[in-house]
């Protein structure tokens, strides 16, 4: 302290005797003023002078001189191990523990395969890779500081978890007690980061050497890839990343990345459920996320024509031609005599009802959905992957004909298994004289519904969707994502037939998935050509707004029209709800709005918001009239390459 002290007053002498010369220096002389003559065709002095060498190493925290160190760092390897398997992107929030790793990428792999993307949230980094893998069909990386920045990330993978979709979440954790920094770094390390995420996770490990990272990165790669796919974690050890390579004998190898083969439903299963849907009188099929890639859309059309039976799309991925006459709504179970389900996130409430509070003391009332004796068939790659803790696998069903296996993978067999079942010529014709019947009064029943209040202010949703869709619809366009509830007015009425069209929703209903995972698809589409549009709610985007300043950054277009519907509105309606049942006024909160759910007063300025970090911005767009024409502009602005939002107020459904 005494040498501290000592310090600052000789500081503090020293800022005096500079003022008192300076002082004598403003004092006008002859000499002076031709002095200042000759200093107005010098060089402008600074108005501050420069810092000392030792106050900037303070001020910007520059490490000292470090001894180099000599051969390989190990982190160059990962780099090598990285860059053999197919990774474009490493979208990521910088932190120390993985500086090693974060230096290598740039210096040694040319931030190339992957690139670095810079993002202000882990959560947001996570989303991305999330939305990316369902428009690209393949991974991304996303590196993280271990302790806090995996607590941020959490939600994120849990969504991916949910969704099915792989996700190579690397954690920078410094291990060894001995040797770590003291302080911050100490607070950020943990025996295990990996525990944090282990319950929704398909794998996990932390290396103690390079070969053990080669080895547990191409397992991680492979394990995220093999359906059921999944996120998966690493923990990195930062002295491993640190230190030269060591030659332990053998010198460190990179295996090689075989994928595995799907796993496919058991052959004999497969004819019985061939049998049941062959001879059923109204047999009908429900997909979930059955369709992995857009061959899968290709053969759920050949097994619904194969029985002529409708399809229910429950829109976890975009399985079933939203134009085919055999599409049907989700009332369709009702007369089935068999149900075949693909992919099911929640058997149970596809054939069952549940009503919210509706029982004695305010517990929900179950009943069934389907008629008594419907036998009901499954094929689920979830059943391979089920853990103990958090309760994604829904509600237990009783499953006639149950499979564990891949959908996509044994819909070939099943197809060709119901063609030589034979289903009844003649009943064929029928159901898909029926069907295309339904189809038709289930549109004009749709449309008449979009129509009610059209011309509304605030917007009302359908409205906002159909002037989206009118926009879009002459481009290769991709619904990246479509958040918040808008009465699924998409699936209702646009007409969805690609693949990449509907990239379904975040699966854990964690919010705050949508901006990010929105950005992370239209960059996976910006590399393909595809026009990205995403419908964004006002709370979704409010978790994590700093993921529009990545996309600005990384000069990612996407079209973000908003459903701003100024709440919460999902739990504006379960306050509302409880405060029904409980026969009590609902509180709204006077001006405020209803409490704790209206995201009003003040009003939230998105546009503004997008355009600080570096969007074009439109809005508040209340006049249904006005949105087609700022619709037309935002186009063009995003086929110019920028993204662009547009803060649409709408009704709150
Ligand atoms: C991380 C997280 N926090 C809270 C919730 C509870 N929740 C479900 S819907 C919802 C409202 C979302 O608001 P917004 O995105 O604006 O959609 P809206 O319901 O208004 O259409 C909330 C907070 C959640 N699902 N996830
Ligand atoms: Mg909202």
């Amino acid at each position: 302290m005494a040498g501290k002290d000592a310090d600052s007053k000789a500081g503090r002498r020293k800022f005096l005797t500079g003022f008192v010369a300076a002082s004598a220096a403003t004092a006008i002389t002859p000499a002076s003023r031709a002095a200042d003559t000759l200093a107005q065709n010098a060089p402008r002095a600074p108005s501050a002078l420069p810092p000392s060498g030792k106050a900037a190493e303070a001020e910007t925290g520059t490490p000292r001189e470090l001894a180099r160190v000599p051969g390989t760092p190990g982190s160059d390897f990962m780099v090598d191990v990285i860059k053999a398997l197919d990774i474009k992107y490493c979208p990521s929030n910088c932190a120390s523990s993985y500086r090693a790793l974060h230096e290598s990428m740039i210096n040694y792999g040319a931030n190339k395969m992957p690139e670095f993307l810079t993002c202000m949230h882990e959560e947001s980094a996570v989303g991305m890779a999330h939305g990316y893998f369902k428009a690209a069909g393949k991974p991304l990386m996303t590196l993280c500081h271990g302790t806090v920045g995996l607590q941020h990330a959490t939600m994120g993978i849990y969504n991916a978890w949910c969704d099915r979709v792989p996700v190579i979440v690397i954690g920078g954790n410094d291990l060894d007690a001995a040797t770590r920094p003291p302080g911050v770094p100490t607070f950020h390390s943990a025996q295990d980061i990996n525990a944090l995420v282990r319950d929704f996770t398909k794998w996990d490990d932390t290396p103690v050497s390079l070969q053990h990272f080669a080895q547990s990165f191409v397992r991680a790669y492979k394990i995220a890839m093999t359906p059921p796919h999944g996120p998966v974690m690493i923990s990195l050890d930062a002295g491993l990343q640190q230190e030269p390579m060591k030659d332990h004998g053998d010198k460190p190898y990179i295996p090689r990345y075989v994928p595995t083969a799907p796993p496919q439903g058991d052959s004999g299963a497969v004819k019985e459920a061939a049998r049941l849907l062959a001879g059923a009188q109204n047999p009908v099929i429900v997909a979930d996320r059955a369709a992995r890639t857009p061959n899968g859309v290709k053969l759920l059309v050949q097994l619904a024509e194969a029985l002529q039976a409708r399809v229910i799309d429950q829109g976890g991925r975009m399985n079933f031609p939203r134009t085919h006459t055999l599409s049907a709504p989700p009332t369709a179970v009702n007369n089935a005599d068999v149900i075949i389900g693909l992919e099911l996130s929640d058997f149970w409430a596809t054939v069952n009802s549940y009503t919210d509070n509706a029982g004695n003391g305010g517990i929900g009332t179950n009943s069934s959905r389907i008629k008594a004796d419907t036998k009901l068939i499954s094929i689920s790659s979830v059943e391979l992957n089920t853990k103990a803790n958090y309760q994604d696998f829904q509600r237990f069903q009783v499953i006639d004909v149950p499979m564990a296996g891949d959908a996509e993978s044994t819909l070939p067999a099943l197809i060709e298994a119901v063609k030589q079942a034979g289903p009844n010529k003649a009943a064929l014709e029928k159901r898909a004289e029926a069907a295309k019947k339904a189809y038709a009064e289930g549109m004009e029943r749709t449309r008449a519904a979009a129509a009610l209040g059209w011309d509304a202010s605030p917007i009302s949703t359908a409205r906002l969707c159909m002037e989206v869709y009118g926009a879009v619809k002459s481009l290769d366009w991709s619904l990246v994502a479509s958040e918040g509830n808008v009465s699924n007015w998409p699936n209702r009425l646009w007409p969805i037939d690609k693949y990449t069209q509907w990239l379904g929703r975040s699966g854990g209903y964690g919010v705050g998935y949508g901006a990010p995972a929105s950005v992370g698809a239209a960059l996976a589409n910006r590399d393909l050509g595809r026009f990205s549009v995403s419908i964004q709610s006002d709370g979704d985007l409010m978790y994590a707004p700093g993921v529009l300043w990545t996309a600005a950054k990384h000069k990612i277009p996407l079209l973000a029209v908003m459903h701003n519907n100024r709440g919460y509105h999902q739990e504006v309606m379960h306050v509302q709800r409880l405060s029904n049942f409980r026969n009590r006024v609902a509180n709204l909160g006077g001006d405020m709005g209803p409490v704790g759910t209206s995201i009003e007063n003040p009003d939230i300025e998105y546009h503004k918001l997008a355009e600080s970090m570096g969007w074009w911005a439109k809005g508040p767009i209340k006049d249904p009239a006005q949105l087609g024409p700022a619709l037309k502009e935002a186009v063009k602005v995003v086929q110019a390459g920028q993204p662009a939002l547009l803060n649409v107020w709408t009704q709150p459904r």
